[in-house]
């Protein structure tokens, strides 16, 4: 009688003890993701909204919305750490992670906290978003990003570009203060979930530790520093050559306003300043999308046509009627380009003040990339629908664009007929100074805010941490002083709405990789920068099989599918630009190189 009222009492304790099991493990995460999905597209609705509609009311919207998302987001994330010593099957055991990676932005479990939080952040974007320059301080003449985009592209004027580069930096040193807190908050969201810092847990979306993503970035850096070197050198003779030695140094950086580009990420604007003689391909895509008058939409249907021909089910209906295209004359938008997928199964959606340009052709490519990805893993489950790492997500559309060749528009008939061979070193010129001279600009940004977040890097040295990155990694410096009372960082979209950056870095890697395999997968055998996968059956299905995968498995699984290898790696880029770095070395002989 006695044992038995003992082995029941031990029997009811042990119960009490006992731990979750696998089954309800799969129940909470069934749960959650089914909770989150719903309060992820209320919250991509606000922040449509918002983003197209810029209102003080639409961002306390979007900002309450975002809220409630990032609170039940923190919640499940913490509430999961009591499944994690299970003997968990690999896919519960991925969401645990991936549901602590769901937000960028966490928020600290006080709720006074999350709502300043999301009302900062959102606040920061709209600040973006209205930003002008209004030379003068005359109301009559601003300026918005389209119209400063413009004038640092077709611009020759060094008075006139240092005047329009400073004005438009000068929308961000108000966003400071609100960017100093945001991320005091973040950082105590973070530490709630384990992670060191914001950056730290940026850092752990890639299937290895921070640190060892730490190590994978300046690896791929120093793989690709010799080819960007040898641009960086060739441009700024070629500028020097152009403007004279009182604006270009012979042996230091770059001027920063000087490179076609608000934020000198991407120089393919000043092609016609470096073009080399004899060997330009003679023709301008610019040029002949305004002869042809063509329309914002018919841009977009190129691009869709293209993914058509590789099989993708055409974009639906409600992609035409309810995506931006071009900026409204009436309201504030923010209008750097973004892909949508606002009910995460087909609601797709592209927001784009669109410009009649090559650029925008190719930012058309690189936004429905987005799109078709985010239909291609719609059957995953929700926390499974996302890049296989963001880097991927980023670079599907450029791999795309990177088909763009001349064969491809006169396919098209867009080009009567394409260049002589012996032209393309203007082509790949071209195609350098877009992508090679975008990488050490995609690897600082998050070099900049990591250390930021960590604390490495205070509020009184940001502008001075920022323009030792952009001197150390793209040799490239401001014309005048910039000073603590600036705040050049907030000038770049991705700053201002936090959105983290070092996935365009790897996406500059990861699509001449893919370009390289779906070439062979397609039969091209002629030169890699020639190869365009339009209209083949076999990459369509290459692509496709591992766009379906979504992240429901390591990227580097991913990765294996369609290149056959497990590692990130810059051999692709460097060989594809490997007649033009062998072109510059020659034009760089006995000529300084580096800064
Ligand atoms: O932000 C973008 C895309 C939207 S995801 C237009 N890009 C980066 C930028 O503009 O800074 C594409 C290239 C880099
Ligand atoms: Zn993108």
């Amino acid at each position: 009688m006695k044992r038995t009222f003992l082995v029941a009492l031990l029997m009811a304790a042990a119960s009490c003890r006992r731990g979750p099991t696998v089954e309800e493990a799969r129940q909470f995460l069934d749960r959650a993701e089914a909770d989150l999905l719903e309060l992820a597209n209320e919250a991509s609705r606000a922040s449509w909204v918002q983003s197209t509609y810029i209102t003080l009311d639409t961002e306390a919207l979007a900002a309450k919305a975002n809220e409630r998302f990032i609170s039940a987001a923190v919640r499940y994330a913490k509430e999961a750490v009591k499944y994690e010593k299970l003997n968990l099957p690999d896919d519960l055991k991925r969401k645990i992670h991936l549901l602590k990676l769901a937000t960028t932005l966490p928020a600290p479990s006080d709720p006074a906290l999350a709502a300043e939080m999301t009302k900062l952040a959102a606040g920061l974007e709209s600040a973006y978003g209205k930003g002008r320059y209004c030379p003068g301080g005359d109301a009559s003449k601003c300026l918005n990003i389209d119209d400063i985009t413009r004038i640092m592209a077709t611009s020759r004027d060094p008075r006139q570009l240092y005047d329009v580069w400073n004005g438009w930096h000068s929308i961000a040193p108000p966003m400071k203060k609100d960017f100093t807190r945001l991320v005091e908050i973040a950082n105590q969201g973070a530490r709630e979930l384990g992670f060191a810092d914001t950056g730290a847990m940026w850092r752990s979306g890639y299937d290895m530790s921070p640190e060892e993503f730490s190590r994978e970035v300046d690896r791929l850096w120093e793989q690709v520093r010799p080819l960007y070197e040898q641009l960086h050198a060739y441009v700024r003779w070629k500028l020097r050559e152009k403007y004279g030695p009182s604006v270009v140094p012979e042996k230091g950086p770059i001027p920063a306003h000087l490179l076609g580009n608000i934020w000198a990420q991407q120089w393919d604007n000043i092609y016609p300043l470096v073009a080399p003689a004899g060997a330009d391909p003679g023709y301008d895509l610019t040029a002949i999308l305004k002869r042809r008058n063509t329309t914002p939409v018919e841009m977009v249907r190129y691009g869709e046509r293209f993914y058509t021909s590789l099989s993708f089910e055409p974009l639906p209906p409600t992609f035409w009627e309810r995506s931006m295209f071009t900026r409204p004359r009436d309201r504030d938008v923010v209008c750097h380009a973004s892909a949508w997928d606002v009910d995460n199964v087909d609601d797709l959606r592209i927001k784009m003040c669109i410009e009649i340009n090559a650029d925008d052709f190719n930012v058309i490519h690189h936004e429905l990339g987005h799109n078709f990805y985010q239909r291609a893993y719609n059957k995953q489950p929700f926390l499974f629908r996302a890049g296989a790492n963001d880097g991927f997500h980023e670079a599907i559309g450029d791999t795309i664009a990177l088909s763009v060749t001349p064969e491809y528009l006169v396919k098209i008939g867009l080009l009567d007929r394409a260049p002589d061979a012996n032209r393309d070193i203007g082509l790949l010129l071209g195609r350098a100074l877009d992508k090679v001279a975008f990488l050490p600009f995609g690897l600082l940004i998050d070099q900049w805010r990591w250390k930021v977040f960590s604390g490495e890097v205070k509020p009184d040295q940001y502008n001075r941490a920022w323009w030792e990155l952009r001197r150390k990694y793209q040799g490239v410096a401001p014309a005048g002083e910039r000073g603590e009372e600036f705040f050049d960082p907030g000038a770049k979209y991705h700053v201002a709405a936090s959105v983290p950056y070092m996935r365009y870095f790897l996406a500059h890697i990861l699509q001449f990789q893919f370009h390289k395999a779906l070439s062979e997968a397609a039969g091209c055998t002629g030169p890699i920068h020639r190869c365009s996968i339009y209209g083949n059956k076999e990459a369509g299905r290459r692509l496709k099989a591992m766009l379906e995968m979504g992240a429901s498995r390591p990227w580097q699984e991913a990765l294996e599918k369609i290149t056959g290898t497990r590692q990130m790696d810059a051999t692709a880029i460097r060989s594809y630009f490997k007649p033009l770095e062998d072109w510059l070395a020659e034009q760089n002989r006995g000529k300084p190189v580096g800064w």
